[in-house]
């Protein structure tokens, strides 16, 4: 039975009926009887497997197929009529031939199969800044899924209205779970995402990069808010009051980490707190008091397992002990429980790792293998983080007062610095890059460049983008907040990581919120404003960060920068008059002050 009357919706789950012709349409309503019964049934099929419901209750397994272990920038689209909006970061069809070339894959796809209508809210129920999403989907772990990362079920609806057209459509199947065939297509004109022959979270769970940042971006250029690729974090000081801070990193750079962080012994005593609003995706809009206010659309966690241990994030390891879902990671066989690489130093015996194999464990990571998938994942509610932010749910989103960018550099960027201005900043945005590591095949150190880490998931010309930028901070006006660098990943001589990263990044966003409430100085230099020299605070790491480190942590080495304004010129090079003047402005006057 449908959950609605909107003849919206209603239309199109016919129209969807029609073209993939399931044996059976159910519409979720988010209730748990229907949930537990899902659960029972993937167990059943050996979809998912029960892990041990002592130790990890509620908790589930499951496995993709090797071929569809993370998503796929080389088959994901963005489908608008001119290719010209979509711009050189994207991959582009006309989409008129785009449905043409996928609906004889979907015609009668779901033929024998289930197809779950799944309603569902990015962003919490009756925010102003939420916005409904209907996904069709043959697979159970994404309805599962999404009830874990959204707000799922018939309140959905409730907030779509009886009326409304306002909804993104989300067409998935997981056909034959075919690579040759795999696509991931947004239509950013039409509200509606389309993805075939993959079962991978990415590609599938359409709430999260799909909507929450290819449509929304796209929808927020033209609605006058933005949605970005950041955590969102507070930080609650000793006298209580909470400031709070987004943060755009590339993939894999640590911002589940960030956003969960532990403050170090000192600052605890002192009373410090952080706060978890969101791990990887913001929705921004000005407020009444012409501040910009944050929510985190997700409700959950799809995090990155390897590398996730007590010491490097206990709050994510935490959040995952119940009503979690483990993709790709090794199964203990012991106690029927989960592993994967950095977990501790003690790989199981009797394992079975991602692929389905029994191993020994010891001696198969030994040989060099890895038990759990690089890019294995958990999927936790965001209620279980335990230092989730008590303004989560809050509909009107959190004040942003600072805004940082990031990426992993050996040797240019600093270990932070602030942007003059908001052009400034938007110009530090659109220069973030990350340098390859030696865990990726290729070269190392290769510079890559990802804009407001967004290349992957700008849904329109990225050059409209940074204009966008742009104007939400003429908008804003000395209400912006103030934007910021980080980098975490500087290295010494040797290839030695120089900062301790982790807890200790606390005392970075220290000094940041200071220069936000204008309580602390900095020096002028070529590239933005640095820390004066003390003013990091190091109490307790002093044997790590010497003065001499400290020095190289904050060092701003003119040949080098002069050699990244080259990088700059060239990356722009691409996006010919889109590029705002403002930018090339910007990049100007950074060689002019170098040159100095
Ligand atoms: C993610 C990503 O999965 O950024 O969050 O790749
Ligand atoms: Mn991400």
């Amino acid at each position: 039975m449908s959950l609605t009357k909107n003849p919206n919706v209603l239309k199109w789950v016919e129209e969807m009926t029609a073209l993939t012709k399931p044996d059976k349409v159910v519409w979720i309503d988010g209730s748990k009887e229907q949930i537990e019964a899902l659960k029972a049934e993937a167990i059943s099929t050996g979809e998912m497997i029960e892990l041990n419901q002592e130790k990890l209750p509620g908790c589930l397994y499951h496995r993709t197929l090797p071929n569809d272990v993370a998503r796929v920038e080389d088959r994901t689209f963005i489908c608008c009529k001119n290719k010209e909006d979509a711009g050189p970061t994207n991959n582009w069809m006309d989409p008129d031939e785009m449905k043409a070339m996928l609906t004889p894959m979907y015609d009668g796809v779901m033929k024998g199969r289930t197809m779950y209508v799944i309603p569902y809210s990015m962003g919490p129920i009756g925010s102003p800044l939420a916005k409904v999403g209907v996904e069709v989907t043959d697979s159970i772990y994404v309805v599962l899924n999404m009830n874990i990362m959204t707000r799922m079920g018939s309140q959905a609806f409730e907030n779509l209205g009886d009326t409304s057209n306002d909804f993104v459509r989300g067409l998935h199947s997981k056909a034959d779970v075919d690579p040759e065939k795999r696509y991931i297509v947004q239509f950013p004109e039409d509200n509606a995402i389309w993805s075939i022959n993959s079962a991978y979270g990415g590609n599938v769970l359409l709430g999260k990069k799909c909507f929450a940042l290819r449509i929304a971006s796209y929808q927020g250029k033209n609605e006058g808010w933005m949605a970005e690729h950041m955590l969102i974090l507070g930080v609650k000081k000793p006298n209580g009051e909470v400031k709070y801070i987004t943060a755009a990193f590339p993939s894999a750079c640590g911002k589940t980490n960030l956003a969960m962080l532990i403050p170090p012994e000192g600052y605890k005593k002192d009373g410090y707190e952080v706060f978890t609003v969101g791990d990887d995706i913001a929705w921004m809009k000005q407020g009444d008091d012409g501040r910009l206010y944050a929510i985190n659309p997700e409700n959950g966690f799809f995090g990155v397992a390897p590398g996730t241990n007590s010491k490097s994030n206990h709050n994510a390891l935490e959040s995952t002990m119940k009503d979690t879902i483990f993709t790709n990671v090794a199964i203990n066989n012991d106690d029927n429980t989960v592993w994967w690489e950095g977990l501790d130093k003690n790989p199981p015996e009797n394992a079975t790792e991602w692929k389905g194999e029994k191993v020994n464990g010891k001696e198969y990571t030994a040989a060099g293998n890895k038990l759990a998938h690089p890019n294995s994942r958990f999927t936790a509610p965001a209620k279980n983080c335990p230092c989730i932010s008590p303004e989560f749910d809050n509909p009107k989103g959190v004040p942003v007062s600072a805004i940082i960018f990031g990426g992993r550099r050996a040797a240019t960027t600093p270990l932070v610095y602030q942007s003059f201005d908001w052009t400034h900043g938007t110009y530090i945005g659109s220069a973030v890059s990350s340098e390859t590591t030696a865990a990726a095949t290729g070269a190392v150190g290769v510079l890559r460049h990802d804009p407001m880490a967004m290349k992957p998931f700008c849904g329109y010309h990225m050059g409209d983008y940074w204009a966008h930028w742009l104007e939400m901070g003429e908008k804003l006006g000395d209400k912006a907040p103030k934007i910021f660098n980080v980098n975490w990943f500087k290295q010494d001589e040797n290839g030695n990581f120089i900062w301790p990263g982790f807890g200790d990044n606390m005392r970075v966003l220290d000094w940041i919120i200071k220069r936000c409430e204008g309580t602390i100085d900095a020096d002028e230099t070529a590239i933005g404003y640095l820390p004066k020299k003390g003013d990091i605070n190091v109490e307790g790491i002093e044997d790590e960060v010497t003065p001499e480190v400290m020095d190289k942590l904050l060092a701003v080495d003119k040949d080098l920068w002069k050699k990244e304004v080259g990088e700059m010129r060239e990356f722009y090079k691409q996006f010919g008059d889109k590029l705002p003047k403002a930018l090339s402005n910007e990049l100007d006057k950074l060689e002019e002050r170098l040159n100095k």
